[in-house]
């Protein structure tokens, strides 16, 4: 199990007591602690005080259950408030909820979230085996899937978000929302509340990141792996609630409170969060009293909160407001001995909020927008007479399953108003009929019936994505057929080394393989398909190793063309000749340390792949020198240093150069370009390709970070899809 906070919750005391835990409260810990329990498990989390609060806090949970340990993730004060009370509760919080202007875009809180979520990750690879299910939850740890399939391969791993997820046009407000989706789908189930959410992922997979999509089996194919998206919707611990119900008289707290007790209680619970409408219900409650002056003295409504997130700011501001219109509504309706609203302001024990259920004649559940709500379902099952009328806001995934409550729009304050009039008007036949019918529901699905549930759909879900691994190139194809069908050819760029042959050590030893050779062949004689040779590497180098006849080849970064019809040079080549020849020679010094200096006419290049690690960077240093001195432009690669004339040319100018020359300026109408590199150069045609092309990366990029719109992993990847391409298969779709 992995989740932002463990089960306990670190506390402080004055010495001697020193350091305590204290259990969480709620169902979820209470349903999840026995399914860990009887498989045997370990729970990571963080323990909820920084790390600075001293190590005993940070490393040493309380003793474990039996078959059940706890692995603490340590967290700095610094890193809870850039990963905690930043990325994750002001920008994924407020956007999930739909509550766009307040999220903050902040880059240094996105990489402490992407840090923490990485260490989440070892700490669960740590404490798991290939054997094991790794169940992650919610929207703290959205990129914890993605950094454990790379740490694990072969891990199950099942995804739970606790919150909405939102529609596809609010997700792409964040500039990392193609991050968060592949930081789930990384999953091989990634479990929502309702199949609203479930939509809303696979769109967003679709949209975002190019994904096939199988709506109706809920299935996204991802990187080679078919990842089950579903809605399990959670829910409470129904036999709990109903014990503490039994032990409750209807009507008694109140009798006892107050000799003339109100007519009519009604009720709301939250966490003090801005999604739960709180204000929004006390102004609907303030109409009621305004339109129906006849009520008054005769309801009370209790808002019970108990305050939460107390390190983010916004909180604090909205606790100030709900106090100031409590007061303003007490101050304007208040008479002797009565007032509407009863204001309790922390955590009950269990017990007594069930009592205030039990006794509420109508719960007020009005959140502007919440994953599920659990207080709607615990009032439900405390109602064991099947009496009292749920007020239930359309916005709360519990509206799915909770059809017989009242449901209103809970930004729509008359109607709230008016909702809470007929509830109180509600002829007994009518509350039973609707309650019963709640209670049924509820009772159908505990929450230790969710967590089987769940645990069922992970294993098929594993099953499925161990056996499915469909080869990344297949996947890839099935992406790209619909795209490419739309136009009449295919232009194929293809980087050299790293691309169609694996990088060697030395760069004359990066030879193409005969398979890779013979399907060039093949796709030279392809009828609609141009295939163009991209390199780095002098343009004679890159044409005699790969030595297919009718291809066009770019050499040196794009300052050299050559194929059928074309034939180019980069005019400012001659004036940098000399400046370039000049560096080389000055180069060749660095040989006697291990160096090799590739002399490419139009670049020249220092590969230190050959030198022992310890010395590299100190190389690369003074090869940098020396090209800064010429005056040449500086580009590091993958084990080398180059420099090339200063003069805004690369891959990306040399793509569309060929591209406008060969098709005309309007070629995206009539051909659709596809560039596969697996190079920080190649990332310039990346960018110049976004949008009018597809591009392609092979293996991982440093940091992550790609123009490219999808991955491969390795060239023999590459070769499969170039098979697929010269087989002409790709023309096949159009039909
Ligand atoms: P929350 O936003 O915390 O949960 P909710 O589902 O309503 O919202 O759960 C709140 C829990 O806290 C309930 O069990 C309730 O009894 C308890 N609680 C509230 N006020 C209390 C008080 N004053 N004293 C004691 N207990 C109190 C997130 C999502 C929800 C989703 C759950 C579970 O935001 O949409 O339903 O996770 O997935």
């Amino acid at each position: 199990m992995v989740s932002n906070r463990l089960p306990f919750t670190a506390e402080r005391r004055p010495p001697p007591e020193g350091v305590r835990f204290r259990r969480s409260p709620g169902g979820l810990v209470a349903a999840l602690e026995p399914a860990l329990a009887q498989r045997g498990g370990v729970w990571v989390g963080w323990t909820g005080a920084a790390r600075e609060d001293g190590d005993a806090v940070a490393g040493a949970p309380p003793p474990p259950a039996e078959h059940v340990q706890y692995r603490a993730v340590p967290l700095t004060a610094h890193e809870i408030a850039l990963y905690y009370a930043g990325f994750a509760n002001r920008t994924i919080w407020p956007l999930f909820h739909y509550f766009v202007g307040q999220t903050q875009i902040d880059s240094a809180t996105w990489r402490a979230y992407e840090r923490v979520n990485e260490r989440f990750a070892q700490v669960a690879a740590e404490a798991s085996d290939d054997e094991a299910l790794v169940w992650v939850h919610d929207y703290q740890l959205l990129r914890v899937p993605h950094h454990l399939r790379r740490l694990a391969p072969r891990r199950r791993i099942a995804f739970f978000l606790h919150i909405p997820f939102p529609a596809a046009d609010v997700l792409r407000v964040l500039p990392w929302s193609r991050d968060l989706i592949q930081g789930m789908l990384a999953a091989d189930l990634v479990g929502v509340h309702i199949p609203s959410y479930a939509d809303h992922v696979l769109t967003c997979a679709e949209r975002l990141l190019g994904c096939e999509v199988d709506r109706a089996a809920g299935l996204v194919r991802f990187e080679g792996r078919e990842v089950s998206v579903e809605a399990h919707p959670i829910s409470i611990d129904v036999a709990e609630v109903e014990r503490l119900a039994e032990r409750v008289t209807p009507g008694a707290v109140d009798a006892a409170a107050a000799p003339d007790a109100p007519v009519a209680e009604i009720l709301g619970v939250d966490r003090l969060d801005y999604t739960k409408g709180i204000h929004e219900r006390l102004l609907a409650v303030e109409r009621l009293l305004e339109r129906h002056p006849g009520l008054r003295r005769r309801i009370t409504f209790t808002q019970v909160m108990v305050p939460s997130r107390e390190r983010v700011a916004e909180y604090g501001e909205l606790k100030r407001e709900i106090d100031e219109t409590v007061g303003r509504i007490n101050g304007r309706f208040s008479e002797r001995g009565w007032s509407p609203i009863r204001y309790l302001v922390r955590s009950l024990p269990p017990a007594e909020l069930v009592a205030l259920y039990r006794q509420a004649d109508v719960a007020l559940v009005t959140p502007l927008r919440d994953g599920m709500n659990l207080v709607a379902k615990e009032y439900v099952a405390a109602q064991l007479d099947d009496d009292g009328v749920l007020i239930l806001s359309e916005m709360a995934g519990a509206a799915d399953e909770l059809q017989e409550a009242l449901l209103v729009n809970p930004f729509d304050v008359d109607e709230v108003a008016d909702a809470l009039h007929r509830a109180l008007q509600m002829p007994r036949d009518e509350r039973r009929a609707r309650m019963s019918a709640l209670r049924h529901r509820v009772r159908a699905n505990d929450v230790r019936a969710w967590v089987d549930r769940f645990l069922d759909a992970s294993e098929r879900a594993g099953l499925r994505a161990r056996s499915t691994v469909a080869s990344p190139a297949d996947a890839l194809q099935r992406m790209l057929a619909p795209w490419l069908a739309r136009r009449a050819t295919v232009a194929l760029f293809l980087d050299y080394d790293g691309t169609l042959t694996p990088i060697a050590a030395r760069p004359e030893d990066a030879q193409l393989s005969d398979a890779a050779r013979q399907t060039l062949d093949q796709a030279a004689r392809t009828p609609n398909l141009d295939i163009v040779i991209v390199s780095g590497r002098a343009l004679a180098d890159v044409q005699q190793r790969v030595g297919v006849p009718g291809l066009t080849y770019v050499g040196n970064h794009g300052f050299e063309i050559e194929g059928p019809g074309i034939s180019f040079r980069h005019p400012e080549l001659e004036r940098w000749r000399a400046a370039l020849e000049a560096a080389a020679s000055e180069l060749e010094a660095l040989a006697a340390s291990g160096a090799t200096i590739e002399r490419k006419g139009a670049s020249v290049a220092v590969h230190v792949r050959t030198v022992p690690e310890g010395e590299r960077r100190r190389l690369e240093r003074q090869a940098e020198a020396v090209l800064r001195r010429r005056r040449l432009r500086v580009t590091p690669g993958k084990g080398l240093v180059e420099g090339r004339p200063p003069v805004p040319w690369d891959k990306g100018h040399a793509v569309l150069h060929v591209l406008v020359h060969r098709h005309g300026a309007d070629w995206p109408s009539r051909v659709s370009a596809v560039y596969i590199g697996d190079d920080r150069t190649d990332e310039d045609a990346f960018r110049s390709l976004e949008g009018i092309g597809r591009s392609i990366r092979v293996g991982p990029s440093p940091g992550g970070a790609s123009y490219a719109d999808y991955r491969l992993p390795d060239p023999e990847a590459v070769l499969v899809l170039l098979r697929w391409f010269a087989s002409g298969a790709f023309a096949g779709a159009k039909s």
